[in-house]
């Protein structure tokens, strides 16, 4: 009775002894495993963009540059702002580049490049700036509302630039191009925009010579959302 009872002993010490083990060997499989973040599941929107009014699509300051845009109509999660800024150069007696779209938030930094002093002029309400910039010199400015912010330079009246800041960060700056073989009025720019979490957005363009539009789209994960529009003055 009493050998019995030491070889159950002896058995059960065997079995958590194995327990024990295997529980290790889980336990180091679940450390060593590389470490996946579940990204949450994101889709696209893409199409192209007519515009029926002639555009200039030559130079600096052309009409060629086209936003397009999708603000949440609900419940979409907005990421904060990126906190790097975003550098707009002055050179060659220009902002390059000429549209900017930005998250509201986010700051611009200002580089001088040229070898002559140049400024920033804005007299929006948001974010009133006339700041002289020294060859070289760098200078921060923020763009925390909403709303188109068209910003000159007071020395050289050719320079300008229009800042674009919306309340997401869902957005992309394309540009029209002359379609070849297809008459003289026809301009096209194609677009798309990635990582858009699933729901419905309020899709919308801008552009400093064409009317805005506006459409409803639905994004679905994994999927790319088709959009055709058409532009006019
Ligand atoms: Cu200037």
């Amino acid at each position: 009775m009493r050998y019995v009872l030491a070889l159950g002993l002896a058995a059960a010490a065997l079995t958590l002894q194995l327990a024990e083990s295997s529980a290790r060997r889980v336990l180091a499989r679940a450390t060593e495993a590389p470490l996946e973040a579940p990204s949450p599941k994101t889709g696209s929107v893409a199409g192209v963009v007519r515009s029926l009014a002639r555009l200039k699509t030559r130079g600096e300051t052309s009409e060629r540059d086209l936003v397009v845009h999708l603000a949440p109509q609900s419940g979409t999660q907005v990421p904060a702002a990126p906190s790097e800024a975003l550098v707009v150069k002055q050179v060659k007696l220009q902002f390059d580049p000429h549209v900017l779209p930005v998250q509201a938030g986010t700051k611009v930094a200002f580089t001088n490049d040229d070898s002559v002093t140049h400024n920033v002029f804005s007299q929006e309400e948001c974010c009133k700036v006339d700041r002289d910039m020294a060859a070289n010199e760098r200078a921060e400015v923020a763009f925390p509302k909403a709303g188109v912010v068209p910003i000159v330079c007071r020395l050289h009246p050719d320079m300008s630039l229009w800042v674009i800041v919306l309340d997401h960060p869902w957005f992309t700056r394309t540009e029209f191009a002359k379609v070849e073989g297809e008459g003289e009025k026809a301009y096209e720019a194609r677009f798309r925009i990635d990582g858009v979490p699933p729901g419905t957005y309020t899709l919308t363009t801008w552009n400093k010579k064409l009317a805005a539009v506006t459409q409803t789209v639905t994004v679905t994960a994994d999927a790319v959302m088709e959009v055709a529009l058409t532009l006019d003055k």
